[in-house]
């Protein structure tokens, strides 16, 4: 598929997934939505990508849901006299099939957050497995600007990331939160100077990509699923998932290596 909207690149392990729409902040138009989920699913499928990254182009991440878009929808909707958008259709159509596809991923997923990260943008950050932000980056809830509640599971990630009462701040006010403030609350593990932001998101997912990609696939599994499990279910499932990453050749070469005392080359087998 000849990409538009996004641009796609694979270079030494890492998939960089960059939204291209800067003069609309990058956001979701229809095309772009459709472009991004053909992307997931080869970085997905594509053994060369051991560390997926989604980046924006220009001042913005992104600005979640097309709203030029979204008004001409609705136009045509009052038009044909139906009164109705089909916003929950466009959520499982598009969005929710992206957000499942970054978290069943078995292999790690960054988002590098360049600047501002609204509505389904914002959440579209959550759902990934680590987040890097620059300086200039910002994370805003937006809906409740626009009369609708948060979405592409942001009611999910963001109170597990942040807790309940920073979550309903965020989602009832729809105001920014810096990038500063972001680390402070958990929102982010990393925040850069913007002059260095993408040598050091590049550095970050040069060294996921040389990591043993199976037991960072499994570890996503087990902690996907101990969200919503009790105790003895999680216990259960490690074990049952370390049975597995013990049969991998990176376990037997990160064993070997540390035995010759020499650095592992794991090949994400
Ligand atoms: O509809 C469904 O399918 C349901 C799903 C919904 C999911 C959602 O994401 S709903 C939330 C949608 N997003 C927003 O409500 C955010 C809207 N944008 C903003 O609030 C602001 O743009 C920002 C706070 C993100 C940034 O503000 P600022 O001052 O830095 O930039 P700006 O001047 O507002 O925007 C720059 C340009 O980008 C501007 O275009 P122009 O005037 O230069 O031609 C602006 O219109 C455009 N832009 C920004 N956000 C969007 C957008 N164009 C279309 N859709 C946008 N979301």
């Amino acid at each position: 598929m000849a990409y538009e909207t996004i641009l796609w690149e694979v270079a030494d392990g890492v998939g960089v997934l960059t939204l291209n729409r800067p003069d609309a902040l990058n956001a979701f138009n229809q095309q772009m939505k459709g472009e991004v989920l053909d992307a997931l699913r080869t970085a997905e499928r594509d053994r060369a990508v051991r560390c997926l990254v989604i980046t924006g182009a220009g001042r913005g991440f992104t600005a979640g849901q097309d709203l030029r878009e979204r008004q001409q929808t609705a136009d045509g909707v009052s038009a044909s006299g139906s009164g109705q958008m089909p916003l929950g259709s466009t959520l499982r159509e598009s969005y929710n099939p992206m957000i499942l596809r970054i978290r069943t991923m078995e292999k790690p997923v960054i988002a590098a957050v360049n600047g501002v990260a609204a509505g389904a943008g914002c959440s579209l950050a959550l759902a990934c497995d680590l987040r890097i932000a620059s300086d200039k980056a910002s994370f805003i809830q937006a809906f409740v600007k626009i009369g609708l509640v948060p979405d592409s599971a942001a009611t999910y990630f963001l109170p597990r990331l942040v807790g309940l009462g920073r979550a309903l701040e965020m989602a009832l006010t729809g105001e920014a939160v810096k990038a500063e403030e972001a680390l402070r609350i958990g929102l982010v593990t990393r925040v850069v100077p913007h002059e260095e932001f993408e040598t050091a998101w590049r550095g970050w997912a040069g060294q996921f990509a040389q990591a043993p990609t199976r037991a960072i696939g499994l570890t996503k599994r087990a902690m996907n699923r101990a969200l919503t499990s009790d105790l003895e279910e999680a216990l259960n499932w490690e074990a049952y998932l370390q049975e597995v990453a013990g049969g991998t050749a990176d376990f037997r070469e990160g064993v070997d290596a540390f035995m010759a005392k020499r650095t592992p080359q794991f090949r994400g087998e």
